[in-house]
């Protein structure tokens, strides 16, 4: 009979666990609840009729559960462990073109070297030249933005010249 008890005895924790007392916290500890029930069990003079469930989460380990913990033979942690590793990739690069034709003369050419791919007047000459020969050269090699602006600047400076001077850009 349950009136039947001799000591400090705690009341029965059935209700309060029936209740939704959370079995993942650790027992006796915070919740006051369940520090009444440990008193329960070592007062009590007989086994006390508590549900095996409920008895087995009095069981758990005092540490976080890892995968590692269970019970069904399968040791396998399954946590993954992966390694990152940074990868940059260059962006591309871009070839700007100028283009041979029989009416922009050379100084303007010349000019258009030195100003906008900040060649000396040497190094525009030979250049001019290299593009009146073969008829087109490679005049910078520039990221796409960079090339863009320097295809733009070259056709928008020869279009107000009224020059037909052609410049394009192709990847490298
Ligand atoms: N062929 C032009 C001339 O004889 C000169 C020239 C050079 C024009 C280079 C364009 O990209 C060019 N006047």
């Amino acid at each position: 009979m349950r009136g039947a008890r001799s000591g400090p005895v705690a009341a029965d924790p059935a209700p309060a666990l029936s209740r939704g007392l959370a079995p993942g916290s650790i027992p006796g500890q915070t919740n006051p609840f369940l520090a009444g029930f440990r008193a329960y069990i070592v007062a009590s003079t007989r086994t006390p009729r508590i549900p095996a469930p409920v008895m087995e989460f009095f069981d758990l380990p005092l540490h976080p559960l890892h995968m590692s913990d269970r019970k069904d033979g399968n040791d396998q942690d399954a946590s993954v462990i992966t390694k990152t590793r940074a990868r940059t990739q260059r962006p591309p690069l871009y070839k700007v073109l100028l283009l041979n034709d029989d009416y922009t003369p050379m100084e303007f050419v010349v000019h258009i070297l030195e100003r906008f791919f900040g060649m000396t007047h040497a190094q525009a000459f030979e250049v001019m030249l290299t593009v009146h020969k073969k008829g087109v050269a490679v005049v910078g090699v520039f990221s796409f933005e960079v090339a863009e602006t320097k295809v733009a600047q070259v056709m928008d400076f020869a279009r107000r010249h009224q020059h037909p001077l052609q410049c394009t850009m192709e990847k490298e």
